[in-house]
């Protein structure tokens, strides 16, 4: 091969490995509320930012550590705090859906072994569109954190805002 045909090769590599990063999905934060040793559910939250300009929904959660994951939201019914659970999470394109303590959870059901502050568990995000996220998340205290943060409970609901209206009015020039 000649040399710039190799330069052009690790060009397309390096370029198409950064498409890949830019373009999916990103998980921050990730982390699950210690619970005593007996608890047999955990919770686990965590921002998915969609830098795609597909739309994704997330369909489920696996992980060696429980027998069982599901999706849930918190809600408060007549003064009562219930939760309900949800069969997928649409993250918009360009957008984010927060899991955090009040709504929306990633429920660990039946660990199989106790986990305590500063364990990682592996949870695997697996999508509609057949693709998967791997995220590593800390166990640790929640009190503290929760208070820290102010979002707003209904974020996760602005979902399904259009915002390519007006494409043709800003066009650059280059
Ligand atoms: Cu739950």
């Amino acid at each position: 091969m000649k040399p710039l045909a190799i330069l052009l090769t690790l060009f397309f590599l390096a370029s198409s490995a950064w498409a890949s990063s830019m373009h999916g999905i990103e998980a921050h934060d990730p982390w699950v509320r210690e619970a005593p040793p007996t608890a047999r559910v955990l919770a686990a939250y965590l921002q998915l930012h969609n830098h795609g300009d597909k739309m994704r929904t997330l369909v489920s959660v696996e992980s060696p550590a429980f027998k069982r994951i599901e999706l849930h939201r918190s809600e408060e019914k007549d003064g009562m705090a219930t939760m309900a659970r949800v069969m997928k999470i649409m993250i918009p394109a360009h957008g984010k859906v927060s899991f955090e303590p009040g709504s929306l959870h990633i429920m660990l059901i039946n660990p199989l072994a106790p986990l305590k502050s500063g364990d990682k568990v592996d949870l695997t995000l697996h999508f509609a569109d057949g693709s998967s996220l791997a995220v590593s998340a800390d166990v640790r205290r929640g009190a503290a954190h929760d208070m820290k943060h102010h979002h707003d409970p209904d974020h996760s609901m602005e979902m399904h805002k259009e915002s390519h209206g007006d494409m043709n009015k800003h066009q650059h020039d280059h």
